[in-house]
């Protein structure tokens, strides 16, 4: 068979026009590796398409030339999932041009927006008409929605509000065929039949192009209250959590886990940065607690359980943040840790749950194992305990280069990665899979989720062409 690229990528570029291709390689460049650096893909173009029908245009002739399409939104993927193979024989389909907001409803509780609208824009655009949208993380400058659903995204507002899954209320997405799925209607109530709605949502492009999502929003926050606490280990973090939902309803939004070495990963390595605490405390923890308009203020409920917490020992030490400028000053400390991580050196980074009361012996042992097993290496545990979700990173030995990924992290992430299958746990929790994970979901799956997934990739993508090499293992 004769190469159907170039005739493709005619076809293509007649269709979307100079905005919408790019074969340039320097326009290319900044989109073919991953945030983090540690995938570098290649491809014959870039598409931004900027409407629904040209992405089924393009998926419906990228299907009959049997070339493959890797969907792409704020390129913010921490497994690599946004990123095409080295091959060259992908298109790279950008949605970042398809990022207006078709409606925003405050009777109805919902904002339906483009696969390549910024969450931080929709964040704006939802406080105009007082409500909000509750998730959040530390890419929403760049994450788009698209990609939030496609990787069932969580951060740091899982506590109250849940992942993704819970805050779609209707999709729009192209098929691997090119046909169009108009799931947009926001029902409530939906039995007819199996779920693609959240099928979608985590399936990381593999079954179709997410092009639109309708989203749940909540009343906007009258007042928050940020508190920066210091406890002696995850077990007193975690009896505080259950603590304060007892005293103060379901005020607590965010409740993140920051222990010592991540605090001072972040004061080395991010300018402006200072402990909120004077003393140093072996485990901190972020708390935010908010109230709607008319209810008693955030800060007086949660100063009155934490002076409590403190007078029972429970908790070391704790300060709430006098000004919105402090809050965010206590945000961006916890936001910072991947970026000083970054800076700091090599590590083997893993994204980990087990049921949540489990989370805090996992720490405790799994830490105890891996540094004795790997001398040298230190873990930081940082992250979504209430969720049962850490980020259980595995720092080199001081001194590592570049080749300690190469040499002696995978060894540790087996390690790891064992030991949360033993626990019962997921070896990702809410980054996903994509290219980073894909060997260790193979080995570790299990036969009949692995079988499932193949079985459905193979009826949605026959000819295998939706983000191939990510989330679904190869027979
Ligand atoms: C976070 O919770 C992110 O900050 C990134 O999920 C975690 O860098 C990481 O390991
Ligand atoms: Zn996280």
């Amino acid at each position: 068979m004769s190469n159907p690229m170039p005739q493709l990528l005619e076809k293509l570029s007649a269709l979307l026009g100079p905005k919408g291709f790019t074969a340039d390689e320097g326009e290319m460049a900044p989109w073919l590796v991953d945030w983090r650096g540690r995938y570098h893909g290649a491809a014959a173009a870039m598409l931004s398409p900027a409407a629904t029908h040209e992405v089924a245009d393009i998926v419906r002739l990228c299907a009959e030339a049997r070339v493959p399409i890797v969907p792409q939104g704020g390129n913010s993927s921490m497994v690599g999932g946004a990123t095409p193979g080295e091959e060259g024989d992908a298109l790279l389909l950008s949605m970042r041009r398809m990022n207006r907001l078709r409606s925003l409803s405050p009777e109805d509780n919902l904002a339906t927006c483009e696969a390549g609208m910024i969450l931080a824009d929709l964040h704006d655009a939802a406080a105009i008409v007082k409500r909000r949208f509750p998730l959040t993380l530390g890419s929403k400058g760049s994450a788009t929605i698209g990609g939030l659903v496609s990787t069932n995204a969580g951060g740091t507002q899982v506590l109250r509000f849940g992942t993704m899954r819970g805050l779609v209320m209707g999709i729009e997405a192209v098929l691997p065929d090119g046909s169009l799925y108009e799931g947009l209607a926001p029902l409530k109530k939906d039995n007819r039949g199996y779920d693609l709605r959240q099928l979608l949502i985590g399936a990381e492009g593999t079954v179709g192009v997410v092009t639109a999502a309708g989203l749940k929003l909540v009343p906007a926050i009258h007042e928050r209250a940020v508190a920066w606490v210091g406890v002696s280990a995850p077990a007193a973090a975690l009896a505080l959590l259950r603590r304060l939902e007892e005293k103060t309803g379901d005020a607590v939004e965010s409740f993140e886990l920051v222990p010592r070495a991540a605090l001072d990963l972040v004061l080395t390595h991010i300018p402006g940065t200072r402990a909120p605490l004077a003393g140093a405390h072996e485990w901190n923890i972020l708390i935010e607690a908010v109230a709607p308009e008319g209810a008693p203020g955030p800060g007086d409920l949660l100063a009155g359980s934490l002076g409590q917490a403190l007078e029972v020992g429970l908790i070391q030490d704790a300060t709430i943040a006098v000004s919105e400028a402090q809050a965010e000053a206590f945000w961006r400390i916890r936001d910072s840790i991947s970026e000083a991580e970054q800076k700091d050196g090599p590590a083997a980074k893993h994204d980990l749950s087990v049921e949540v009361a489990g989370m805090p012996d996992f720490i405790r042992d799994a830490t105890q194992r891996v540094e004795s097993r790997f001398p040298g290496t230190r873990v930081i545990a940082f992250g979504h305990l209430g969720d049962g979700n850490v980020h259980f990173n595995v720092r080199a030995p001081a001194g590592s280069g570049g080749e300690w990924h190469k040499q002696d992290a995978p060894g540790v992430i087996s390690f790891v990665h064992d030991l949360v299958t033993q626990a019962g746990g997921s070896i990702s929790a809410e980054h996903g899979i994509g290219q980073m994970r894909l060997q260790e979901l193979a080995r570790l799956g299990g036969s009949a989720r692995l079988q499932a997934m193949r079985a459905i990739k193979q009826a949605l993508d026959p000819h295998g062409i939706m983000n191939p090499g990510k989330l679904v293992p190869l027979a």
